[in-house]
């Protein structure tokens, strides 16, 4: 057992009120049974990285950040590709342990599906740590089960899209909203940070906001995160509530494809209707240029260096939050220009 790492855990236990020194030997050793497999120092690494698919630029940015990171600093990547079918990404991560990697640094595509995944690895020796997606911490925890989760505060990405939206249309809205994959970390908290801020609600039966009386969501489903699947449902939900003034989409990719079932149909994008995602790709700066998407919220897929950086001091044994935050910008028509083509 590292030392190092012991030493995490003992402060872990010493911060939780329970002194080292009064625990009784069979607890110490079931605390021990409980502790994060170590990473060695080394000078270099075998990095497991299973991607849930390639199928919008977010990812493709993703992996070429993981791919890039690793090859500036020599260290061999094991990647797979789940092509956004869960099942395969599961399996795709219990092969990748087979090949006994130092680590494994992913984005689990579903919080619960996803999560004995994680401990799987734990039972094998191999750490991870998650990026960008989270799974529910009643069956994996961070800085038990896994190192720690690094990415966006989802439910914050939700409700600055809300409070973008209020100011935009004056607190007038009947909203369409275009969920992210179902069961994915950020399309829940998305939804849960936006529905709570435009229709009232409460977090852990605490009140975080009194309903937007001009505000109202017709329809909330999911496009998958896709743009073709953003579009597809746009065009459906259109035809059932063709008196929608306002979407917000989990993410671009989705908004960029009701922004063609809008234009489709004959509305005007950014006029009639105003809309407002989460991402900052390329397209979507471009569409607050052009003055069909409202706004954007950021959320990094350029994870190869933090994650990089946060295993080393792993495996330098420092203590780690159970949630290494990234901070978001955000995009509109004060800034969109400056940005242009400089995204993913
Ligand atoms: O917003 C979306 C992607 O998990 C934060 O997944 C990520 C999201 C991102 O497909 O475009």
């Amino acid at each position: 057992m590292d030392r190092e790492l012991s030493r995490r855990h003992l402060l872990k236990l010493a911060a939780a009120g329970a002194g080292a020194a009064a625990l009784s030997p069979r607890l110490v050793q079931r605390a021990w049974a409980q502790e994060l497999p170590p990473l060695p120092k080394k000078d270099t690494y075998t990095v497991g990285f299973c991607q849930t698919g390639s199928n919008n630029p977010w990812r493709l940015a993703e992996t070429k950040s993981m791919q890039d990171e690793a090859a500036k600093r020599g260290y061999k990547l094991i990647a797979t590709d789940a092509n956004e079918d869960t099942a395969k990404q599961i399996a795709d991560v219990a092969s990748v342990i087979a090949q006994r990697p130092d680590i494994l640094i992913f984005p689990p595509r579903e919080s619960g599906p996803l999560a004995p995944s994680v401990l799987q690895a734990k039972q094998a020796g191999i750490p991870v740590i998650l990026i960008d997606r989270d799974v529910e911490h009643d069956v994996a925890m961070p800085g038990r089960d896994y190192i720690t989760f690094i990415g966006s505060d989802f439910v914050d990405q939700g409700r600055r899209a809300a409070e973008w939206l209020i100011g935009a249309t004056g607190g007038n809205a009947r909203i369409i909203e275009l969920e992210g994959t179902t069961g994915a970390d950020p399309a829940i908290d998305r939804k849960q940070g936006f529905d709570e801020l435009i229709l009232g609600g409460s977090f852990k039966g605490t009140p975080v906001a009194t309903p937007v009386a001009g505000m109202q969501i017709l329809a909330s489903q999911t496009g998958n995160f896709t743009r073709n699947e953003g579009r597809q449902v746009m065009e459906t939900l259109l035809q059932a509530h063709p008196d929608v003034t306002a979407v917000y989409a989990h993410n671009d990719e989705m908004a960029i494809g009701a922004i063609a079932a809008l234009e489709a149909a004959g509305r005007k994008p950014g006029q009639d209707v105003i809309l407002v995602s989460i991402d900052g790709e390329n397209d979507a700066i471009q569409a607050i240029v052009d003055g069909k998407l409202g706004a954007t919220v950021e959320s990094s897929p350029f994870f190869g260096p933090i994650a990089f950086d946060t295993m080393l001091k792993y495996a330098n044994g420092e203590d780690l939050p159970d949630w290494v935050v990234v901070v978001d910008r955000f995009f509109d028509k004060s800034n969109a220009a400056e940005f242009v083509g400089k995204q993913y």
